[in-house]
């Protein structure tokens, strides 16, 4: 297993934009675009079909030599082959998450203050998603924590932060002037016309051509 999670590009498969048909699909293009690792978010979906479906999408991004990453259900990551797992706050913790999901797993928490940031450093994880950076209907209870914070949690973490939430092609530039050095892009990706175009756009941005 990879636990290679030092890309700059992240992109979530989000059940809520794709129907599980369109998974494979969505995938490959997320793929040929570019992106740096791809997580399977299916909230509401029921296990066996979460299971069936990321065993379906693991080999995919395994033989791009890419991380795939499950959302919830560490115990499905030797089940399916995913490199790992992402765990949120209200979450079992890093330690019982990699006890489930493997030594070798990725573990990735999802933090919303430099505090939390400090904190998943010292749990063991080996990347945090730091948001929602802006308001986003992917995850509309969520309070915005805007852009002041990033480099704090960067420097408090030490390890690579993922910003997240309301993050577009469009304001890709502000965020990375605000410090952010990797990100999470969902629905952007997942609803754009051409998804290829869009991650190389994206990573063009990024210093990634
Ligand atoms: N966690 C914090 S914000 C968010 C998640 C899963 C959703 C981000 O989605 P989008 O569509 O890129 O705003
Ligand atoms: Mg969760």
């Amino acid at each position: 297993m990879s636990k290679n999670c030092e890309g700059r590009l992240y992109g979530i498969l989000d059940l809520g934009y794709v129907t599980a048909d369109q998974a494979e699909k969505m995938t490959t293009l997320m793929l040929e675009g570019g992106i740096d690792l791809v997580q399977l978010r299916a909230k509401g979906v029921a296990e066996a079909e979460v299971a069936a479906l990321g065993s379906k999408l693991a080999p995919l991004c395994r033989v791009a030599g890419i991380p795939f990453i499950l959302n919830d259900y560490p115990h499905l990551v030797p089940v399916t082959g995913a490199d790992g797992v992402h765990v949120g706050q209200d979450d079992i913790s890093v330690d019982e998450a990699r006890k489930l999901a493997g030594p070798f797993a990725i573990v990735g928490k999802s933090t919303h203050t430099p505090a939390q940031a400090a904190a998943a450093k010292e749990e063991g994880a080996d990347y945090i998603g730091f948001g929602p950076l802006f308001s986003t209907p992917t995850k509309p209870e969520y309070i915005p924590v805007g852009l002041e914070d990033i480099r704090q949690a960067q420097e408090l973490s030490g390890l690579p932060v993922f910003c997240i939430g309301g993050i577009k092609l469009e304001n890709l530039p502000t965020v990375l002037e605000a410090g952010a050095q990797n990100v999470v892009i969902v629905s952007g990706i997942l609803t754009a016309q051409d998804p290829v175009a869009y991650i190389k756009e994206c990573r063009s941005l990024l210093g990634q051509s």
